[in-house]
């Protein structure tokens, strides 16, 4: 039986968030020092020079964070762990007071009717493994399944939905070829290596999770993108698929068994360290694709060339821009989660992220009034219910974010969240996109 607004019943609304970006209390309790860590802290690498040493302190606020998720009935609420708080040099014993956190802000969401959803890497890799070759280097992929299964022993029993990473892509791409994120490398060969061994990693987490005989669903979130063609001419919508590749096909080509995308190993597979196994380990069956969206861009067709190896071009376009200059194109989440479950067939779907930053202004009343915000969310909501009338089988939607935070380069200069953070004091305060998301949680809000 559906909502009044057509959707199911059991349809999850949810809030995500990253370790890095809320918690703080960087060096408390015995954690190591993370690759995030260490980037923010060189000069000029993040806007205003600002780090997630205090970030939204949630280390200690959780439970006003938890308060804010049960005000809004959130079904689930997605966070992420930090690993050097469990491994601070990123292997051998846990560190038990990391794994007391996560186990209090766990048990809290429980008994506050709010689903975790625990998600083992945004990112945040130890500083100590990167000196060893980070994720270029195979051993970061088995470090990664050891901590993978210390949270597994510590926590599974009460946590129902895991995911193994973040974006990936960006993990690899813009950490190992733009470096405008940590480690901040612009190496290609890095890149590709990288690729493997955040997939291996993830592959050899999730068959570890399986072993376990944990009862509860795993899957890999991914940026997926796949630009719309800039007009109906067949050369364009070759363009648009091309355009796809590295985040897209590059990932879940791979995890569904089907190998790298041939165009994409006929230009790097010489740098792709793969070794015998790899690939069934890679494409462990799981449970759900978790899908991040955020905006869609439009391509043509471009000659190829070294510096332009797929052979396409990005054109202008009209949408409005969010404050990252991100296009707001909310079908573009429909066409996306159409693409995916048509191309890629999952038993279940979730976009893990989604939201905007805008430049907020608060009202002399001290109400953020970011009618921008609501208008976005709104739109995206509609998409999800076009995508599951289309017959994606989308099961749940994750609001990006629940409060304003540590937005990597661009430090706390670009806000995402539907509650403001005072940088000051660390009050929390909502914004009326939160009573927007409330309204539309309780199927109110469209
Ligand atoms: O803040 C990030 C998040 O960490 C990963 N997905 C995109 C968000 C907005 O840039």
């Amino acid at each position: 039986m559906n909502r009044e607004d057509g959707f199911p019943q059991d349809f999850i609304w949810g809030c995500s968030t990253s370790c890095y970006q809320i918690e703080g209390a960087a060096k408390e309790d015995g954690k190591g020092i993370s690759i995030w860590d260490t980037f923010a802290h060189t000069p000029d690498k993040v806007l205003s020079n600002h780090t997630g040493d205090i970030a939204c302190d949630s280390y200690h606020r959780w439970k006003e964070d938890i308060a804010l998720l049960r005000e809004l009935n959130a079904g689930a609420y997605r966070f992420s762990v930090s690993w050097t708080r469990i491994q601070p040099e990123g292997k051998g014993a846990p560190n038990q007071k990391g794994l007391d956190y996560y186990s209090r802000l766990v048990d809290g969401l429980c008994e506050a009717g709010v689903e975790p959803w625990l998600e083992l890497f945004h990112w945040d890799l130890p500083q100590a493994l990167e000196e060893k070759g980070g994720w270029r280097n195979r051993d970061t992929a088995m470090r990664f399944e050891e901590y993978a299964g210390i949270m597994y022993d510590h926590i599974g029993d009460r946590v129902g939905h895991w995911t193994s990473m973040n974006e990936p892509w960006c993990a690899a791409f813009l950490g190992h070829l733009t470096g405008i994120h940590a480690p901040g490398l612009k190496d290609r060969s890095a890149t590709n290596r990288a690729v493997h061994h955040l997939l291996l990693a993830h592959g050899l987490a999730l068959r570890a999770f399986r072993r376990s005989g944990i009862k509860g669903e795993y899957g890999l979130v991914i940026n997926p993108s796949k630009p719309r063609p800039a007009t109906l001419r067949p050369e364009d919508a070759e363009a648009s698929e091309r355009a796809s590749i590295e985040r897209t096909s590059l990932w879940l080509d791979p995890i569904f068994g089907r190998s790298y995308p041939r165009v994409f190993m006929d230009i790097f597979g010489s740098d792709m360290p793969i070794e015998a196994g790899d690939m069934d380990i890679i494409s462990e069956p799981l449970d759900f694709i978790g899908v991040n969206y955020y905006d869609e861009e439009a391509v043509r067709a471009a000659p190829c060339s070294a510096q332009n190896p797929y052979g396409f071009e990005f054109v202008p376009t009209y949408q409005k821009k969010t404050d990252m200059g991100w296009e707001i194109e909310p079908s573009g989440l429909r066409r996306i989660l159409s693409y995916i479950a048509n191309v890629w067939p999952c038993k279940k779907i979730y976009v893990t992220e989604n939201g905007a930053a805008f430049p907020d202004k608060q009202d002399a009343d001290g109400i953020v009034r970011d009618y921008d915000r609501i208008d976005y969310i709104k739109g995206h909501a509609n998409a999800c219910g076009d995508a599951i009338k289309q017959g994606v089988p989308l099961k749940g939607y994750f609001l990006w974010s629940l409060i304003d935070n540590f937005e990597w380069s661009f430090g706390y200069n670009r806000a995402f969240g539907i509650v403001a953070v005072d940088r000051n004091t660390l009050e929390r305060r909502p914004k009326l996109s939160f009573y927007y998301y409330r309204d539309l949680i309780a199927g109110f809000g469209l």
